[in-house]
């Protein structure tokens, strides 16, 4: 048993570590926390700059949230469709936030934002980095929920071709330090059907805003 846990992290690349099946006894709760938090800031598929509809439905809880519309993208603080402040983040996901970020050896993460997407079939993200947070010295901490899907893992440049990995309920991604600007994305949803989300991908991504 001493090995079991250790068998089930994976080194992507330096920095990025992907700790399969630690969210996993905690996936039940966690979705029905982002029922609660959606209740009050609701699922919404954002507009890119370039006018485009994401097919990628998100939502936040933090002090902070993204959001992009016409203008750009940026953390914002209030909640645009709602006028109010995002719901709270839970205690429970800051602790599995700053446990994973550990395991992968960044002590003392303090995420003030949970960036939540909600893929339906066919919903995608394509090949970007995480560039709006203010210091890139913070890793970025992912827990995927419900259907399975593939993260596409790129490089340092946009066109170095992606590595494919499939990602199933609990299992939780860290990236930073060296592979913090790595480019990355999510493959189209297949569509399907999973006893805690039903049609649907959820995925949790942390970070530090500030
Ligand atoms: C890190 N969301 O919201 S991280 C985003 O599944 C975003 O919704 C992804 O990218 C999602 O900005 C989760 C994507 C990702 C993919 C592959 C990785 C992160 C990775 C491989 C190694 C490390
Ligand atoms: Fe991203």
């Amino acid at each position: 048993m001493r090995n079991l846990f250790s068998s089930r992290r994976e080194v992507l690349a330096d920095g990025a570590v992907l700790l399969r099946g630690f969210a996993e006894a905690d996936a039940a709760a966690l979705v029905n926390s982002i029922a609660t938090i959606a209740a009050a800031s609701p699922f919404r598929n954002l507009i890119t700059p370039g006018g485009h509809r994401m097919s990628v439905a998100m939502t936040n809880c933090g002090t902070a949230g993204w959001v992009s519309d016409r203008t750009g993208y940026r953390y914002d603080a209030f909640d645009p469709m709602t006028g109010q402040m995002w719901p709270e983040m839970p205690d429970e996901f800051l602790s599995l936030a700053r446990r994973a970020a550990a395991e992968a050896g960044f002590e003392n993460f303090r995420p003030d934002v949970c960036l939540i997407n909600r893929y339906e079939a066919g919903a995608r993200l394509t090949l970007h980095q995480d560039h709006d947070e203010r210091d890139l010295s913070e890793p970025i901490v992912s827990v995927s929920l419900g259907l399975p899907a593939t993260f596409l893992f790129g490089g340092l440049r946009r066109a170095d071709k992606p590595a494919r990995i499939l990602v199933e309920n609990g299992d939780v991604a860290v990236w930073g330090g060296p592979a913090r600007l790595t480019y990355h994305g999510v493959d189209r949803l297949p569509a399907g059907v999973h006893p805690l989300t039903g049609p649907f991908r959820l995925n949790l991504t942390f970070r530090r805003s500030t």
